[in-house]
């Protein structure tokens, strides 16, 4: 019974190291330990913070898989608790991030799962031989092989798993060093200088231009692509006269653009937060698609990234003038590594999913009729143009606010048309023209306020934006796909004495 318990450490030992392969839990943990605690730890183990606390997480983890065994040992579940608090732990990390994904939130689950699934496998095949022991020796010879497989299994699973999550930190870490060595060429043609009336100045609105570590970040990427920078290619191929290969040296040495570009999510809803503005540095897709020479009968570039995802662009969109751009910087940085470092594609005017390619590696020149997009048979419209619209930021939906003057602000887009107006109005009343800031630029959101005398009660509120082009923005609700929604930013606010 003694050599049972000593078994079930280290059966337990074997156990534990299975869930660190899976680092997404512990990641969550590190993300989860207070500033403080991590601030000591740099100031204990100075440049080796990260390994000595990854050194710390996986005694921790040892040991409370060490206790998992024991209990799971000698009351069944007992253990199976121990492994789903952790998991727990590990999903309430997550969710605590900023940006909590679906992906994010399944794998610590996934991982307390397994790892309670193969403690229960474990302490069977020890049970078994354990009891096995009691009975004449040729009763435990088949008991003991059959546990010792199952240590066995499990030992190869986790070196197996432990070496691929290796690689995959390997690469992580050289593409993020990479990152820190990059220097931005200065531009050729600088951003033109904000004007101090673009800003609508309302308390509580959104920044202008979006921090990078605020943007909204969507892609199908489980893990974020490690892009080597010294090792990258971009190949234009298809209906061209001629294929071009571009290094990130080569690419560094164009002439470079500099704009503001608002880029948005066709996911996103109305009043929803799948937007940003940044400024982006890059070199403009045309020259590149003129030193190709596209051939006649070509409409689209399908643009690939490293893991396969594609965008379908129409041709002339990238050549029609406007600031569509292999963007290397964002914010005066180079890109993060979760918005496509080193090299991806903006196009103002087109929302994300058939242009904003990131980690881009390939253009192919190709034909709509001949190539598909990686939406576009899975329920999404073939072109996206991003559809006019836009939101009340402040007051927030459902926010109580003072009587008296109510200032109400947010913004609206309609990137390489512009806005001409934006229009609000309460309990469906007539509509009243807002004060609308000066656009950075056509590719631009717009910011816009306006303030409302309003006594005490319950009030609707609802935007609407008017484009450059005279188009009024679409009043009829419709969901997101399979081209964007529309319809107005609808929201209630309580006006308190
Ligand atoms: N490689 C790759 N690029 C991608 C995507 C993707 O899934 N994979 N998603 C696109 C979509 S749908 C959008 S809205 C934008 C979002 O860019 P961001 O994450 O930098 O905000 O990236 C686009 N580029
Ligand atoms: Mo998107």
């Amino acid at each position: 019974m003694g050599s049972a318990v000593v078994l079930g450490e280290l059966l337990a030992g074997i156990f534990s190291p299975s869930l660190s392969p899976l680092t997404a839990v512990g990641g969550a943990v590190i993300d989860a330990v207070p500033p403080g605690v991590k601030d000591w730890a740099v100031a204990l183990f100075g440049t080796a913070d990260k390994v000595a606390l990854l050194a710390g997480m996986a005694l921790v983890m040892a040991a409370l898989a060490a206790l998992a065994g024991v209990l799971e040992y000698r009351r069944r579940f007992m253990g199976a608790l121990v492994v789903a608090v952790f998991g727990l732990v590990g999903l309430v990390a997550v969710l605590t991030r900023a940006q909590a994904t679906l992906n994010a939130m399944v794998l610590p689950v996934v991982t307390a799962v397994a790892a309670g699934v193969l403690l229960r496998f474990l302490i069977r095949r020890l049970q078994e031989w354990g009891s096995a022991g009691a009975e004449p020796a040729s009763q435990e010879a088949p008991a003991r092989r059959r546990f010792l497989q199952a240590v066995a299994g499990g030992g190869a699973f986790t070196v197996l798993g432990g070496a691929l999550t290796g690689v995959w930190r390997g690469a992580a870490a050289v593409a993020s060093e990479a990152r820190s060595r990059v220097t931005l060429p200065v531009p050729a043609s600088l951003a033109p200088p904000i004007p101090p009336t673009a800003e609508a100045k309302v308390d509580g609105m959104q920044p202008l231009v979006t921090p990078n570590a605020d943007f909204y970040r969507i892609d199908t990427a489980l893990a974020v692509p490690a892009v080597d920078p010294d090792t990258w290619v971009l190949k234009v191929t298809g209906m061209v006269d001629k294929e071009v290969e571009l290094t990130f040296a080569e690419l560094l040495a164009k002439p470079m653009v500099e704009r503001h570009i608002t880029i948005a999510c066709v996911s996103n809803n109305v009043g929803g937060d799948l937007i940003g503005n940044a400024r982006w540095l890059g070199w403009p897709v045309r020259e590149l698609l003129n030193l190709a020479g596209p051939t006649a009968g070509a409409d689209m570039v399908l643009s690939r990234s490293v893991d396969g995802w594609t965008a379908g662009t129409p041709l002339e969109v990238l050549r029609d003038g406007r600031d569509a751009l292999l963007a290397v910087g964002m914010n005066g940085e180079p890109l993060p590594l979760e918005h496509g470092f080193p090299v991806r594609l903006v196009v103002p005017g087109l929302y994300g999913y058939v242009s904003a390619t990131k980690w881009v590696t390939g253009l192919k020149v190709t034909r709509f009729a001949d190539d598909v997009a990686y939406w576009t048979p899975r329920g999404w419209s073939e072109r996206g143009p991003i559809k006019t619209s836009s939101r009340i930021d402040v007051p927030r939906d459902g926010r109580p606010v003072k009587a008296g003057m109510v200032m109400v602000g947010g913004i609206a887009w309609a990137q390489h048309t512009g806005i001409d107006k934006v229009e609000l109005r309460v309990n469906r009343g007539p509509w009243q023209q807002a004060e609308l800031a000066e656009g950075i630029s056509l590719d631009t959101w717009y910011q816009w306020k306006l303030g409302l005398e309003l006594p005490e009660g319950q009030y609707e509120l609802q935007v609407r934006a008017t484009d450059l082009a005279g188009t009024a923005q679409d009043e009829e609700s419709r969901p997101v796909a399979p081209d964007g929604a529309t319809g107005f930013h609808t929201i209630r606010v309580d006006v308190k004495p």
